[in-house]
């Protein structure tokens, strides 16, 4: 059943994109059936398909099918026309509900190609660091891309600042002041919007693929969100006080995302630092740093090459922490 589900939903996915790519004109019933190899009965059956999702598709019947609105989907048809890359998100695996995208991801990794991304409209088990939890109801962005960086293991870190930055940037173009905590957060005024996964697959010196789950609150309401985390969070709908429209959002972080990974495999690290340096929300902050053995308090001065928080932890000894929760204090 699995792969026939597949190739029906391959089917709806391909009407989709055509309609998509025409949009404001008809489609005949007999073009469709013909670029898509199948009969008028079964392009018929799919269109009816399409509607129960919430497409309006208007038909004539001399002049065939046209799309006039879309439902909120991530639909991979929908993002697809008019993406602007050429490797990150030109293959997207789609699920209405799923455990965790950086579990499919993980699992389809070593047989798919660099930057297929795995995107859910929600997850019945999303993951944090170190076994927490992410909740990630309908109305979020969900995704995880999957990248094979030829770089040691050592170096994996540098890839979830990318696409801190990638997140922070592309909320930045629709005027919101993003900033990014150390090591993964993604913050708008002090409350955290976005979370990013970085799980590897490696041999001792060499990545063989990298999962990078990047988990934001687009359009959700935290207010109903756990009460501990009611007043940490935010979402991007909050912050812009309406809807946003997340197919586009996901084509600008695509697009981020891809533009910095070519940077970063072309001229390094070193202006990924800088980028990430300029938009930081901790460099300069007093915070307060648990790792798994010890708290230590001081004022984060800068980020090493590996990713590190350099911090100053009184009469100019410096400390570096290469993993640890980073909480931000307020100066008194
Ligand atoms: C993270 O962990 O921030 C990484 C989150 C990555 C989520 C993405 S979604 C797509 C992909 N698939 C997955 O299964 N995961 C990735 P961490 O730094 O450990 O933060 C987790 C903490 O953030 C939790 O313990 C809560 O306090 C808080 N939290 C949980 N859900 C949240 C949400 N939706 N928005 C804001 N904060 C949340």
């Amino acid at each position: 059943m699995g792969s026939e589900m597949n190739i029906r939903d391959k089917i709806k996915d391909n009407i989709l994109e055509k309609l998509l790519a025409r949009r404001g004109e008809h489609v005949s019933g007999e073009e469709l059936a013909h670029e898509l190899a199948v009969s008028r009965a079964t392009i018929w059956k799919h269109i009816q398909a399409l509607r129960t999702e919430g497409y309006m598709i208007e038909s004539s019947t001399n002049l065939g099918y046209s799309l006039v609105s879309s439902p909120d989907r991530l639909a991979p048809a929908e993002i697809k026309s008019g993406l602007k890359t050429s490797v990150i998100g030109r293959d997207i695996r789609y699920y209405r509900e799923t455990e965790s995208t950086n579990i499919i991801a993980r699992e389809i990794a070593g047989s798919v190609e660099e930057g297929t991304v795995v995107i859910a409209e929600s997850q019945t088990g999303g993951r944090g660091r170190l076994g927490r939890k992410w909740i990630s109801p309908e109305g979020g962005i969900w995704l995880s891309i999957i990248i094979k960086p030829k770089i040691q293991p050592l170096y994996a870190s540098r890839i979830t600042f990318l696409a801190g930055i990638s997140v922070a940037k592309t909320m930045r173009s629709y005027g919101l002041p993003a900033k990014i905590k150390w090591p993964n957060d993604v913050l708008i005024n002090g409350k955290k919007v976005c979370g990013i996964l970085t799980e590897i697959e490696a041999e001792i010196d060499q990545i063989e693929y990298c999962v990078v789950g990047i988990g934001i609150d687009a359009n959700v309401d935290t207010e109903s969100f756990p009460e501990e985390i009611r007043d940490t969070s935010t979402s991007l709908k909050k912050e812009l006080g309406g809807e946003i429209d997340r197919v586009g959002f996901v084509q600008r972080l695509l697009a981020e995302f891809e533009a910095l990974y070519l940077e970063f495999q072309e001229d390094g690290f070193s202006s990924i630092l800088e980028q990430w340096r300029n938009i930081s929300a901790t460099i300069g902050e007093w915070v307060k740093i648990t790792t798994q053995t010890r708290t230590i308090y001081g004022e984060a001065i800068g980020v090493d090459s590996e990713g590190a928080l350099i911090l100053e932890t009184g009469e100019g000894k410096l400390e570096k922490i290469v993993a640890g929760n980073c909480e931000h204090l307020r100066r008194l």
